[in-house]
């Protein structure tokens, strides 16, 4: 199963394209467009998630609810775009409407994309890079896998997702019953954060950014409950589904860095302190005591929880811009200065959940290989038999 997307932030859509999605699967706009809604939401946006208000169009692979095999694909108009026809359209333009397209960069912004971006491509106006390296393309991710999560949730697979840490401010409280009650609380919770004493002092933090131009990032956690043992594979370095997980998360807009289970707490402890001891029962099959793990050995799931964590750096796009250089002058100037919003990290928790999903879904497709979806189940469910009484 993969997928492509197309689309500027500016541009008239968002587009994307996907393959080996098995026939069967019941699928309705309704289901992507709830994705798609909690995405847009968190606090700490700016005004753009005012203009849109993000609807799925499904124009293939889908009929009377089902899909059928076929590509599917996913289309979402940019509202914005009425605003922007002159300046993102396709077609050429004279040169005195050039004169009326005053729009162009070239102060690049640190810690974008724009420079490298720029001197890749020859772009001398670095528009060109910053409309496709917008986190705006999320949201066709989202849409993508919300059809993967679909999938999930068919063979018994949970994903949730919530904020751990935004601008310093850490959670101390992370409690939940179960993956629906994570989602419920996260959803409640206007930075998507489970304790409310630290969710109150992340808006406020989001609100002191915003009055000094500035930005924040954080930290966002992925958890997954029902992944059957042994998806992924220990025998080649690009089967291991950890390492998809974690590049899937490192390709997320502004995310530096990644942890699955205890991460980078590892190095400070002993073995047997980290590693995880295994237990069996005739009811559970193969378990483990706890969960330092993170839901993976040798690149492969454990049964346990799958848990994710990745670092969102402060979005670049500052209203108090850093030094930078005009790429036609060569003098130093301050950046661009762009409409942007000042923290983002409730809203990447939704995406990071997401391409995780994809990422899932996909490798129990491989696995387990299947045009439909009641012969993908059968399968996965022989195998978690097979698992139990091995
Ligand atoms: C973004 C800048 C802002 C965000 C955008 C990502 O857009 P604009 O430049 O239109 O104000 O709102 O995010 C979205 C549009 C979205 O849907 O998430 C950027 O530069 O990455």
């Amino acid at each position: 199963m993969r997928y492509l997307t197309a689309g500027e932030s500016h541009g008239p859509q968002l587009t994307t394209i996907l393959e080996g999605v098995p026939a069967g699967l019941e699928l309705t706009s309704d289901k992507i467009n709830k994705e798609l809604a909690r995405r847009q939401k968190g606090y700490g946006r700016g005004r753009r998630m005012q203009i849109e208000k993000d609807q799925i169009q499904i124009t293939s692979g889908v009929r009377h609810g089902y899909t059928i095999g076929a590509p599917i694909a996913l289309v979402v108009q940019n509202n914005d775009f009425k605003h922007w026809q002159k300046i993102m359209g396709a077609e050429p333009i004279s040169s005195e409407e050039q004169e009326e397209v005053k729009r162009k960069i070239t102060r690049p912004r640190p810690g974008h994309a724009d420079l490298n971006g720029a001197i890749k491509y020859g772009h001398r106006d670095m528009r060109n890079v910053l409309e496709r390296s917008s986190a705006r393309e999320t949201t066709v991710r989202v849409a993508a896998a919300a059809v993967a999560k679909t999938i999930l949730s068919e063979v018994g697979v949970k994903v949730g997702g919530h904020v751990l840490e935004i601008g310093g401010i850490k959670a101390q409280k992370r409690d939940y019953a179960s993956i629906e009650e994570l989602q419920d609380k996260s959803e409640a919770s206007p930075v998507r954060c489970l304790d409310e004493e630290a969710a109150e002092k992340m808006m406020r933090a989001i609100d002191e950014a915003k009055k000094q131009g500035d930005s924040i990032g954080g930290i966002v956690e992925v958890i997954v409950e029902g992944m059957p043992i042994g998806v992924g594979s220990h025998v080649q370095y690009d089967r291991k589904l950890e390492a998809k997980l974690a590049a899937a998360i490192m390709s997320i807009n502004a995310f530096k860095g990644v942890e699955v289970g205890i991460g980078f707490e590892a190095a400070r402890r002993p073995g047997s302190q980290v590693h995880d001891e295994i237990q069996w029962t005739k009811e559970q099959g193969y378990t483990r005591r706890t969960n330092n793990a993170g839901g993976f050995e040798g690149g492969m799931t454990t049964g346990m929880p799958i848990v994710i964590r990745g670092v969102m750096k402060p979005i670049p796009t500052l209203y108090k811009p850093l030094e930078s250089v005009d790429i036609d002058t060569k003098e130093p100037f301050k950046a661009s200065i762009e409409r942007s919003d000042s923290c983002a990290v409730p809203a990447a928790s939704v995406v990071a959940e997401a391409v995780i999903a994809w990422e899932l879904a996909a490798a129990l497709l491989e696995q387990f290989g299947h045009d439909r979806m009641d012969a993908l189940k059968d399968a996965i469910e022989r195998h978690r038999q097979y698992s139990k009484e091995f």
